[in-house]
């Protein structure tokens, strides 16, 4: 049957086929021009309704898209930089869109408008300088004008921080290396400096190749995700651990390629905080649905930046993604005083054979006092915080002054790199809170009537 189907089918084509051939040759034999130039009518107006509704669809298409663009709607830019980007792209855009709007247009146009009809006949030009001139000068000027102001972006981009920037205070430094399939980050703990590393180093329980002879690895942490104080300008030390990688942030127009062996950097200030963003995108549709990943929440709840690879780099690629928080300096702060503990030496080197300073006892090493020391104040603040939530009146605003002398001697305890003021702060911090605790001054009651009648109801056995 199928056989059957099959045959027919073919003979059917065949029978088309030298039936149209016939067609032609009685035509050519009769000399009539004719037919072919209603079919040239023909051809010529559905090239032009071809071309109108193909760039109806084009401009449609772009409206509709808007909202997940880079660098319109909700997407613009998240980092200092970030417009300076946009920007670039978006005049080649307008060049590049005034251009191929032109030239579909002269295309389907110009077909239609020389169609071979009867009496046409083409016309011989051997060449027009003025015609030449236009052609080759109007795109030099513009492609002038897109490069050079590409060029200056660039220069602005890829700026590098200066030599009389310190780093920790004019910038932070943190480091991304990509290997397959993941992103190894590091930070530099208190000391705003990242320990030196070598490839040879690398093993099992040092995936960077840290050489823990350097002290300033002994805080170097790596976190599984980029968390960032809004508006702090970042250096990212960008390194590759075996193959072609990039490090691409796409709302903060920051992409650059991981190469084994030969380090990059990007230097960038994020603007927006993770926070603001979700605000941003919450008065969109494309926002408001459910999120693939967390069904229970709206896609603009469940935003995050993120991290991604942006070179084909090998089966895993798609995996090769890590979370991005941007968020206040006390956010920050708390942030960075829970997680420096978890540096890598401490937890996976110190005290093994592998460990240089084995010889010094636990709890001596300079990072572990200055670690014991932010905890007493920790514990000093806890104590006082309770201890406010219990009281209330006249005590509440000696409290409140302890409170901040705690908080002052904290933020020295969390960032000093001296011991002896570290060991000063925690005492700074335990007289202010014995100054309130230890002493408690009568607590008086709050004027409330309940109150003032259940005492005196208490005393009247006396
Ligand atoms: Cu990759």
């Amino acid at each position: 049957m199928t056989w059957l189907l099959l045959i027919i089918i073919v003979l059917a084509v065949v029978f088309i086929v030298q039936i149209g051939r016939a067609r032609e040759l009685a035509s050519l034999v009769r000399g009539e021009k004719a037919e072919e130039f209603e079919r040239n009518n023909f051809h010529a107006g559905l090239g032009m309704v071809f071309m109108i509704s193909f760039l109806l669809i084009c401009i449609v298409s772009f409206i509709y898209y808007i909202p997940y663009l880079l660098g319109w709607g909700p997407n613009t830019a998240a980092s200092l930089h970030g417009p300076v980007v946009d920007s670039v792209f978006n005049t080649t855009l307008f060049f590049t869109s005034i251009v191929f709007f032109g030239c579909q247009f002269a295309l389907f146009f110009f077909a239609w408008k020389f169609r071979g009809q009867k009496g046409r006949r083409a016309k011989y030009w051997a060449h027009d300088d003025r015609l030449e001139l236009i052609w080759m000068l109007v795109p030099a000027i513009i492609m002038t004008f897109l490069v050079v102001s590409g060029l200056q972006a660039w220069n602005e981009i890829m700026a590098d921080v200066t030599p009389e920037e310190v780093a920790g205070e004019d910038y932070m430094e943190i480091e991304a290396t990509g290997m397959q399939f993941a992103w190894l980050l590091r930070y530099p703990g208190r000391d705003q400096k990242l320990g030196t590393k070598h490839f040879t180093k690398i093993d099992g329980t040092n995936p960077l190749g840290q050489d823990w002879t350097d002290k300033k690895n002994i805080d170097d942490f790596q976190p599984s995700e980029i968390v960032l104080p809004v508006g702090k300008k970042v250096r990212v030390r960008i390194n590759s651990r075996d193959v072609l990688h990039n490090f691409y942030l796409p709302q903060f127009r920051v992409k650059m390629d991981a190469v084994p062996g030969m380090p990059t950097y990007f230097v960038f200030t994020p603007v927006v905080t993770s926070d603001s963003m979700r605000n941003r995108y919450k008065g969109y549709d494309n926002w408001n649905i459910p999120d693939k990943q967390n069904p229970d929440k709206k896609r603009w709840e469940a935003f995050e930046y993120e991290l991604a690879c942006a070179e084909l780099c090998g089966r895993g690629h798609y995996s090769m993604r890590r979370v991005l928080k941007v968020v206040t300096a006390e956010e920050y702060a708390e942030w960075f005083d829970g997680i420096e503990g978890t540096s890598h030496y401490l937890n996976n080197v110190r005290g093994t054979d592998k460990d240089p300073f084995k010889d010094v006892a636990k709890g001596e090493l300079e990072f572990e006092q200055l670690l014991a020391q932010k905890e007493i104040v920790k514990a000093e603040l806890a104590s006082l915080q309770e201890a406010m939530a219990a009281a209330a009146g006249e005590s509440l605003s000696k409290m409140e002054a302890a409170e901040t002398k705690v908080l002052a001697a904290l933020k020295i305890a969390r960032t000093t790199l001296d011991v002896a003021a570290a060991k000063k702060a925690a005492a700074d911090a335990k007289a202010a809170t014995m100054s309130v605790l230890a002493q408690p001054e009568p607590i008086e009651a709050p004027a409330t009537d309940s109150v003032a009648t259940d005492s005196v109801a208490e005393e009247k056995p006396l």
